[in-house]
């Protein structure tokens, strides 16, 4: 698809949202094009990581709003429904951990893609901008939900309601984004965080993913649980004999693939 560049190289896939001269903004075409890229990636075995970014100077503008002057524009609650529910889960559902190297403006939907990686590393040119107030909507696309479990309750409504703009040096002080760094690093540095979470045992970085996820929502009863049966899963895999070994034998481990 010409607006979604997708690369893989050394277990890491580079999704690219390549519609610079727009600032990203999210057609039909690309939301589709992006659920079927992380719905491919996610039973690729052999991607350990996933970086999201941005081409140009936005990671992304949220919704076309062009599109969404066109005649017969579909109905909101049904491109919820249809595709940016979707989206956000197939990111959210991927077994690799999905790194957001946020390259600069991240705008109403954009933002709540943002949200919904699991790791977000911003460019100082980086910012966020809720942006659905000054048109008249609620956020969506999970934001109402990410949002506060990664900024707290009060931030969030803040930043929800009052529409400000949060720079990259505030994203990093409200611990929004793991870091900042110069623009001319972001590649170089998501990629090295790529590298890190790429050396774990992919069925031990999966099942983090899926208890964390789960225990957001979970009592903490049922977080027990899952932990024990997920870590009766990993605890079964040769990654964690593997893992020992290294440690005594003093040297980096060498795992595998996930377990299935
Ligand atoms: O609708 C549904 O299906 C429901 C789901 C909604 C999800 C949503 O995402 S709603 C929110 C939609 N997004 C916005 O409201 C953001 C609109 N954009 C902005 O507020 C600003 O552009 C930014 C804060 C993102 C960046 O500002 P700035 O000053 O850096 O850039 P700019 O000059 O405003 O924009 C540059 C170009 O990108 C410009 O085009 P031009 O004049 O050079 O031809 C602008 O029109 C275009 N652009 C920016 N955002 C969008 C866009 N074109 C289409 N859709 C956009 N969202």
């Amino acid at each position: 698809m010409a607006d979604l560049r997708v690369e893989t190289a050394d277990g890491i896939a580079t999704v690219t949202l390549d519609r610079p001269d727009a600032l990203n903004a999210l057609t039909i075409p690309l939301k589709e094009a992006l659920i079927d890229a992380f719905t491919t990636i996610a039973a690729d075995r052999e991607v350990r990581a996933i970086v999201l970014t941005g081409a140009g100077r936005a990671f992304c503008a949220g919704q076309d709003l062009q599109e969404r002057l066109e005649p017969g524009a579909v109905p909101l609650d049904v491109e919820l429904r249809d595709r940016y529910n979707p989206l956000v889960r197939a990111i959210r559902a991927a077994p690799q951990p999905v790194i957001a190297a946020i390259n600069g403006v991240a705008a109403g939907a954009g933002a709540s893609i943002a949200f919904a990686c699991d790791l977000r590393i911003a460019s100082d040119t980086a910012r966020f901008v809720l942006a659905f107030g000054q048109i008249g909507l609620i956020p969506d696309s999970g934001a109402t939900w990410t949002l506060q479990r990664l900024v707290g309750a009060a931030k969030a409504a803040e930043i929800a309601l009052l529409n400000e703009p949060v720079s990259a040096d505030e994203a990093a002080r409200i611990g929004l984004v793991t870091r900042v760094v110069p623009a001319a690093e972001l590649a170089r540095e998501a990629r090295a965080l790529a590298v890190r979470v790429a050396a774990l045992s992919p069925g031990a970085v999966a099942g983090t993913k899926e208890a964390l996820e789960a225990g957001a929502t979970s009592t903490f009863e049922e977080a027990l649980e899952l932990e024990a049966r997920l870590q009766g899963e990993a605890g079964a895999h040769p990654d964690h004999g593997e893992g020992i070994a290294a440690f005594i034998e003093k040297r980096p481990p060498r795992f595998g693939r996930p377990a299935g």
